[in-house]
This record gives C-alpha cells, structure tokens and sequence, in this order.
C-alpha cells in the first residue's frame, strides 16, 4: 500500500490505540502479564479494533502523558517489537509504531510495521531518516520541549499559526532526510504542551493547518484531559465528548483522528465526513 493510500482524502481515517505501558493515562496496563506484555491479548484487542472500523492500529510502549517518566530504549523495543511483529502477521490494516526514538521506530519498522507516529516532532535526529530507509509514513507531531514538563510554561500567540509555523519547520526537516510528501502527515499535537483554549484552536482549525501544510492532518484528543475540564468527565468516560471533538475536527479539514474508542469513532466519522461533503458542495 502506498503511504498516500494509508491516509486518503476521501475518509476519515480511523487510527485505534493500543498502549502496551503499564502508565497511560487511560489504558495503561491493560495487556500485561505481571512484567511481560500479552501478545495474545493485543491481537485480539487489535482485532476487535479493525473489525469496528480502525484503518489502522498504532501501538505504543511508552507513556507521553505529563509528567511520564522516560522509557529506556531496551525496555521500550521489548514491549513495543513482539506485538508489532505478530499484529503485522495478522492484521489486514497497517501497524504504526508510536515513539519519539529512532532506534525504536527502526526495531518495529524491521518487525512489520508501517506507519512511524512521532509525537515529538523529530526531537530524535535519526528519526526522519529511518523512516525514510524504511519508506514508512512519517506522523509528526507538535510537542515544545518534552512530555516531563511540557504544561510547565506554555505560551502560543496565535496557536494556528504558531503550530503551523513550527510544525512546517519539521516536515522541512523530513523532506530534508528523504522523507517524500506522500508520505507526510502533520498532527498538531492536542494535549502536549497546549492549554484548553490551544487544544480548542487547533481542532476547530484543522482545515487551516491542512492548508497551510499540505498534508493531511491527524488529530488525537482521545480521552485528554481538555475534555473533562470541559464535560466534568473521569477519563474512563470520555469517549462521547471525544466523538464530538473528532467530529468537529474532522468536519473542519481533519484527515485522521487517533481514538481508543474505534467503533464510536465510525459512528462519529461516518456523520462528520457526510456533513463535510455536503458543505463543500454547498460552497
Ligand atoms: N497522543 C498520545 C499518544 N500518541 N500520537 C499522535 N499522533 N497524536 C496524539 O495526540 C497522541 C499520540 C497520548 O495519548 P495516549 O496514548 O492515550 O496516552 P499515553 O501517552 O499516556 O500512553
């Protein structure tokens, strides 16, 4: 499959979660077995996933919620590469890795995977050029600084605009490693060093970055910590107020939206991308 054909213009592609940590913040723990992650248990979630609608399904073996404590690389590779090379076997749907090292991006690339999902906006230096050797989707996120003290000191004037300045600064740095356009995509990194008002900006503009870049824009506000500020929501239930924040991304430009809740994703999806369609023809 071609990197363009994994995020096409014509759908909201669905990107279902799978974090094989014992810390994110909503599902952390969930497939592991005393110290080791249960393969078995992620195929089958994996599975699940792709029957109710995912287009692909992302894993990840370090937490990135605030004030997470770094992975080290060994302990990251063994979580992330085992499940990756059995959901690359069995799955009809690409596998991305999601990690902000390149050494780890290059053990699931070998190991099947597809897709590289950066949140960290290439803070690693090699990590543009494994995708590139790999010819993998490279997903680049927005992120100042890192994940241990990102909400410490946050500061946008116009956060469109600033996200969208600093996040073509990366995607030059990809293209500059060999990554081509086709197999770009920019997320404006929802949760990661942005106030409620930030994360509010960007999703309602997700058809102005999709301008302003050139590629398509993928969108993760599943379950964040915005939303139950907003709702009242614990996080264990705010899949309906994520719905609504995808929808309206996507209804604004989104291309991608990255949720644990898939099967409510579609629904959501389905409604948004119709409305979508039925907008431009009006215009
Ligand atoms: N958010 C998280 C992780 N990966 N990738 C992209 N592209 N965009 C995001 O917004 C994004 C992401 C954080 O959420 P989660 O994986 O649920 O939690 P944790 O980082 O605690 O594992």
């Amino acid at each position: 499959m071609a990197p363009s054909a994994i995020f096409p213009r014509d759908r909201v592609t669905i990107v279902g979660v799978v974090n094989v940590t014992p810390d994110s913040f909503s599902d952390g723990g969930r497939f592991f077995a005393g110290p080791e992650v249960c393969v078995e248990g992620v195929v089958s979630e994996a599975r699940a996933q792709v029957a109710a609608g995912a287009h692909v399904v992302d894993v990840g073996g370090e937490s990135t919620r605030p004030g997470a404590e770094p992975v080290p690389r060994e302990e990251e590779i063994a979580r992330t590469r085992p499940v990756v090379e059995a959901l690359a076997k069995d799955l009809a749907v690409p596998v991305s890795i999601d990690t902000r090292h390149a050494e780890v991006a290059d053990a699931a690339l070998e190991a099947g995977a597809r897709i590289v999902n950066d949140v960290s906006g290439l803070a690693d230096p090699a990590m543009a050029s494994v995708a590139a050797r790999h010819q993998a989707t490279l997903i680049v996120g927005h992120l100042r600084g890192v994940p241990e003290t990102m909400q410490d000191d946050v500061r946008f004037g116009d956060a469109v605009a600033d996200v969208g300045d600093e996040l073509a600064a990366s995607l030059d740095r990809a293209r500059a490693a060999g990554v081509p356009d086709d197999a770009l995509v920019a997320d404006p990194g929802i949760g990661f060093g942005k106030r409620l008002e930030h994360n509010a900006a960007l999703l309602a503009g997700s058809g102005q970055l999709r301008v302003r870049l050139g590629v398509p824009i993928l969108v993760g506000p599943s379950r964040k910590s915005f939303l139950g500020a907003l709702t009242g929501d614990p996080v264990a239930e705010r899949d309906l107020a994520t719905h609504a924040a995808c929808a309206i991304a996507a209804f604004a430009g989104a291309d991608a939206v990255r949720v644990h809740d898939v099967e409510g994703a579609r629904r959501a999806m389905a409604v948004a991308l119709a409305l979508r369609e039925a907008g431009q023809g009006l215009a």
